[in-house]
């Protein structure tokens, strides 16, 4: 049986190959997106997501509109490309009249919860609002695949990685409710670096959403080419989605991680005991590592 999983999304274009990725991989069955803040505000999020979702043929899919807002914080600023409408036809389809915090209680209560992995690949805010209305669904959540976070560097401060950082308070909450947690980080997406030729190769395939994600995959990746002088890019939030699919493609050791909140120059850390100095049990798988060719793999599988 295909696995079940929610994705929470703040389209943008890795985002949308990985909603891509999940709603086409025989493997998987996309139960819903849920959207956040994050990558750009809500109203453009949302709108991306639903136009993932129709030109990616995924209409039965349904999309709820979650926070707009971080818990405490102002938003963190980004750049204008990342909160650009993605180059697709603007949607006819409308998100789900509940919102995002009420379906994940009432999903999660229900009979398919304990069945179906939750995968932020944006700020957590949502679960977290989420576990405070009803912390009752800690237990029921099977697993968090999430990409965010890093034990080492972040890439929005030194500390903090993009994701944890656009809302800190949400990571806590989260990290802290005591669900088993994979967590996906900069480490890992770096090792699953995708070319040019990958994006190419890709648009060969015969299926709307592959040429749709190739695209997309070709502006992530040239970014990277211009402002970083890399080979190639990270399509961050697709390596969660196959992580799922496969999860044996991740290394992962056990850690102790926590989130710092207060530190004025390490706000939005995720402190990773990596040496086993804090006697605290682990809470999270921390990926090491992946296996980019099979990643690749996956990614072609699940689209063509
Ligand atoms: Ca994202």
């Amino acid at each position: 049986m295909p696995q079940k999983i929610i994705l929470d999304v703040d389209t943008g274009g890795d985002d949308a190959v990985a909603t891509l990725l999940a709603g086409h991989h025989p493997g998987l069955e996309l139960v819903a997106v849920t959207v956040t803040h994050g990558n750009g505000p809500l109203e453009v999020t949302l709108d991306n997501t639903l136009r993932v979702i129709e030109a990616g043929e995924l209409s039965h899919v349904p999309v709820f509109s979650g926070a707009a807002t971080p818990i405490v914080a102002e938003p963190v600023p980004t750049d204008p490309v990342q909160q650009a409408t993605l180059p697709l036809p603007a949607p006819t389809l409308l998100p789900q009249k509940l919102r995002a915090v009420e379906f994940l209680i009432d999903y999660y209560l229900g009979p398919n919860g304990p069945r179906t992995i939750y995968a932020p690949i944006g700020p957590q805010t949502n679960l977290a609002l989420a576990l405070r209305l009803e912390p009752k669904i800690a237990q029921r959540i099977p697993r968090i695949v999430t990409m965010g976070g890093a034990y080492l560097e972040g890439n929005t401060t030194p500390s903090a990685e993009f994701n944890i950082l656009a809302d800190p308070e949400a990571a806590f909450i989260v990290f802290n409710a005591g669900i088993p947690i994979t967590m996906v980080g900069l480490e890992v997406t770096a090792q699953a670096l995708v070319t040019l030729a990958d994006a190419d190769r890709l648009a060969a395939l015969d299926t709307p959403w592959a040429k749709i994600a190739a695209r997309l995959i070709h502006n992530e990746v040239q970014w990277f080419i211009d402002h970083l002088g890399w080979s190639g890019g990270q399509i961050y939030d697709a390596c969660v989605t196959a992580a799922v699919i496969e999860p044996q493609i991740l290394q992962t050791r056990p850690m102790r991680v926590d989130i710092e909140l207060v530190g004025s120059l390490t706000r939005g850390r995720t402190v990773a005991d990596i040496s086993g100095h804090n006697s605290a049990k682990p809470n999270v798988d921390v990926g090491v590592g992946i296996d980019r060719q099979r990643f690749m793999e996956i990614l072609f599988e699940g689209l063509q």
